[in-house]
């Protein structure tokens, strides 16, 4: 499952329905969504302009069953409501999901937001096909990561 994820040769509709059953079963085990032991809470949206997600909810799915409790704001989300989940649900990571050249200004601008909030110490992480092509400086952005798995391992460096 791992390997075909990362690959680029995958079968999407198997992932999709691997995903759902997946977190059909982790559902179940833990009514409520309270996984224990959480490491902490992140936000993932796809920002405004933007209508791919199909990547983020994988990433999500991903991150969930990683034990992280993932907050997410959907779809062509505008970058301010992101900030505004962040500030709200005690986030320590915003993670941008941009597939769409277009997206690249709004990613550059999530680190100025979130200092103007207080919220230096949210770090940022950018994925998906647009923003995978570019540098973290050229982003603005904390990491770069090539997929959901190279995400969960940037993540479990900062909570084990
Ligand atoms: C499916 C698809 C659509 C679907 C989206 C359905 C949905 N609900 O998402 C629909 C038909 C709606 C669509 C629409 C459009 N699309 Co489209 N679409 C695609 C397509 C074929 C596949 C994308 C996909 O879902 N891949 C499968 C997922 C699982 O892979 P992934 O997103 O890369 O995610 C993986 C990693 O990247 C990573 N990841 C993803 N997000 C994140 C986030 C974080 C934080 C992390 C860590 C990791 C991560 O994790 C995932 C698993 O490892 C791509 C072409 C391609 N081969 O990529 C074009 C593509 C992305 N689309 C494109 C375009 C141009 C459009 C349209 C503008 C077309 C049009 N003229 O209307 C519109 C967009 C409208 C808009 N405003 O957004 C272009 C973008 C070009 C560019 N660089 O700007 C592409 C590249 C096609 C092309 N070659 O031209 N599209």
């Amino acid at each position: 499952m791992s390997a075909k994820c990362t690959t680029e040769q995958f079968n999407l509709l198997e992932i999709m329905l691997t995903g759902r059953a997946a977190m059909a079963v982790a559902r179940e085990a833990f009514p409520g969504g309270a996984i224990p032991g959480t490491r902490g809470t992140v936000v993932i949206a796809t920002p405004q302009g933007d209508v791919h997600d199909l990547g983020k909810n994988i990433t999500g799915m991903v991150l969930t069953t990683k034990r992280f409790r993932v907050v997410d704001c959907g779809k062509d989300c505008p970058v301010a409501e992101m900030v505004a989940a962040a500030a709200r649900e005690h986030a320590f990571a915003v993670l941008a999901s941009g597939l769409i050249s277009p997206v690249v200004p709004l990613v550059r601008q999530l680190r100025g937001l979130l200092r103007e909030r207080g919220l230096s110490n949210v770090v940022v992480v950018a994925g998906g096909a647009a923003l995978r092509q570019c540098t973290t400086e050229a982003l603005n952005v904390n990491y770069v990561a090539r997929d959901a798995f190279d995400c969960v391992h940037f993540l479990e460096g900062l909570r084990r």
